[in-house]
């Protein structure tokens, strides 16, 4: 049991109380615990191997919710939340998966139309069942079929930070089988894909059968479907495939180029072969003529023998990469070391579960040189939003907190910040002699997402020409396999963005990855500037950095291309550059 697993737990019991029309206390203490697991760096099996006392110190784990998860870690399951799935069928916590369904609605649609799951859902919607219900209507409906639609596409994929936190342990697991060379990830996972379909994982060893016999026997394995001496395969509990291919020392290379993809990058290359008289497969690359073998031992003598530069794997989704390394033009991607700050931050203040200054003390060990204080503004009424009045004190004690930073000589320094709502009309929400006394204003869409392309696309530009709003955070919205991102020109946003010496943010959090990999390829070559910004609402959640820095790596972005590598006076100076246009 992974913590996203654990957290899955925790916040399906939250959406079961829910249901039930529980105490609102209640719930909000099991979904807070599903948040904090979920955020944890490391994963709760290993905290309680080492000392289970440790849970003790995690904020947001009482007593119970304590004792909830050393049950869950010993027996892999939760009699309490086993009790309260058996109150309701089957298919009823799935409902939630669709956008725009919370637990409110679902007992409303369950106890007015007997809806029990997707299916029934999509079948109601469509004969236009659900009009007839209090708050909904015919555009309730035809919204409800889209997210269903864009949740079939999604079905049976991971997100990355979930794939990645069963397939690190795995990786490791393996490499203590007797006589291991390497073990290394390939697939989608090297490529840091934001969704994973399946674990690829390659060994080179010198007998096969000894780390067959171990993969089958991972603890956190359900089912082996193959075993076989070159290939296994095997479901995982929480349903994740994984496949184990076991290799050549003298094929290692051409394997980890081939079974890494992506099926485009790799068809192209095959084509690049074929022209050159070569045949390219997982075994090596041979000459066509005589079947000699040319290479196979590296990537990189693979790579070579195709005349080309090696690539990394994040480029390989063939979108000109191949062209770029014949002509020697490879970015130089940005590297996680090259991060030196993080401009979205919250804090107990709003919806977080630390202090302004135990995250800036995090951020310090971390390395990093500051970081921007962005709760959210009041009309995010939910996540506890600051008006102007609680925002010109917050003001005041970072101030503070700087001051005392300075007097023990600490060079780093907290943004005064905001994460301000930019409503429907594309107006902010905090008055503007307020925003000005800020260091940075993040703008950010909460609500409303079902505006056509042109409301939404002039919504954000409206806020990128107020001359206030320096970064725009997740601009799509999008929450990876639950919420499809709203309609958007993000190319008329991002020339705005340009014209006006806005940055567009990439959201770190693992279930946003919003600007994605391919926005951030467009932000490049219109030349806009990007921030890597985790959202962090505690401090371990800054650790999500990763999957922000490898996104961007997706998106060809280089170091200078990301505001957040730059030595805080820059930064400074560019944030002055905003507005004036
Ligand atoms: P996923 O698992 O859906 O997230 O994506 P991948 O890229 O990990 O795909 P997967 O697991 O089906 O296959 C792993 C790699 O093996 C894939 O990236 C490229 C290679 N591969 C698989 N099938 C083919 C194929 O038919 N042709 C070529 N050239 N390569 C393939
Ligand atoms: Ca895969
Ligand atoms: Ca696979």
């Amino acid at each position: 049991m992974e913590n996203a697993d654990i957290a899955k737990i925790f916040y399906e019991i939250a959406d079961l109380l829910e249901i039930k029309g529980e105490n609102p206390f209640r719930v909000r203490s099991y979904r807070n615990a599903g948040i904090v697991i979920e955020g944890l760096p490391e994963s709760v099996k290993a905290i309680v191997e080492r000392n289970e006392k440790e849970l003790e110190e995690i904020p947001g784990i009482g007593k119970s919710i304590h004792e909830k998860i050393v049950e869950i870690l010993k027996t892999g399951r939760c009699s309490y939340h086993q009790e309260l799935l058996k109150e309701f069928p089957s298919g009823l916590l799935e409902l939630l998966r669709v956008q725009g369904v919370g637990p409110k609605k679902v007992k409303l649609l369950y106890e007015e139309l007997g809806i029990k799951n997707i299916s029934d859902l999509e079948k109601a919607a469509s004969a236009g069942k659900l009009r007839g219900l209090p708050g909904m209507g015919e555009k309730t409906e035809a919204n409800i079929l889209k997210a269903i639609k864009g949740l079939k596409g999604s079905e049976g994929r991971f997100k990355i930070a979930v794939a990645l936190s069963y397939a690190e342990p795995l990786v490791e697991y393996l490499k203590k089988a007797p006589d291991v060379f390497d073990v290394q990830p390939a697939g989608s996972l090297r490529r840091w894909k934001d969704t994973i379909g399946d674990i690829d994982i390659l060994v080179t060893c010198k007998k096969s059968a000894p780390v067959m016999d171990r993969f089958a026997a991972y603890p956190d394995v359900d089912t082996v479907v193959a075993k076989g001496e070159t290939k296994s395969t095997v479901i995982l509990k929480n349903g994740l495939q994984a496949d184990v291919r076991v290799l050549d020392k003298k094929a290692f290379g051409a394997a980890l180029q081939y079974f890494t993809g992506s099926k485009q990058h790799n068809i192209a290359i095959r084509d690049r072969a074929k022209r050159m008289g070569l045949k390219l497969s997982e075994y090596g690359v041979f000459r066509e003529k005589d079947d000699k073998w040319i290479a196979g031992e590296s990537e990189e003598d693979v790579y070579k023998a195709v005349g080309l530069p090696w690539i990394p794997a994040e480029l390989r989704e063939n979108r000109g990469e191949i062209e770029a390394a014949e002509k020697n033009k490879l970015p130089e991607l940005v590297e996680i070391k090259d991060i030196k700050g993080d401009f979205h931050i919250h804090t107990k203040e709003s919806d977080g579960s630390n202090t302004i200054e135990e995250m800036a003390e995090y951020a310090m060990k971390k390395g990093y040189k500051y970081i921007a204080i962005t709760e959210h503004s009041k009309a995010v009424g939910i996540a506890h939003g600051l008006d102007e009045k609680r925002l010109l004190k917050q003001i005041e004690e970072i101030e503070k907190i700087n001051a005392k930073f300075e007097a023990l000589n600490l060079k780093f320094k907290i943004l005064k910040g905001t994460e301000v709502d930019i409503k429907a009309d594309g107006s902010l929400d905090l008055d503007k002699k307020v925003l000005e006394k800020l260091d940075i204003v993040v703008g950010a869409v909460h609500s409303r997402f079902n505006m056509t392309e042109d409301e939404m696309t002039n919504r954000l530009i409206k806020a990128i020409e107020s001359g206030i709003v320096n970064i725009i955070a997740h601009p799509t919205g999008r929450l990876i396999a639950a919420r499809e991102p709203y309609p958007l020109n993000m190319k008329k946003v991002m020339e705005a963005a340009k014209r006006n010496n806005v940055i567009m943010e990439l959201n770190a959090y693992p279930d946003r990855l919003d600007l994605n990999d391919i926005h951030c390829k467009l932000a490049k070559d219109i030349g806009v500037m990007v921030a890597i910004s985790t959202d962090s609402h505690n401090k371990m959640q800054m650790e999500n950095i990763r999957f922000g820095v490898y996104t961007a790596r997706r998106g060809w972005l280089e170091k200078e291309d990301i505001l957040n590598t730059r030595p805080l006076n820059d930064v400074l100076k560019m944030l002055k550059l905003q507005g004036q246009v």
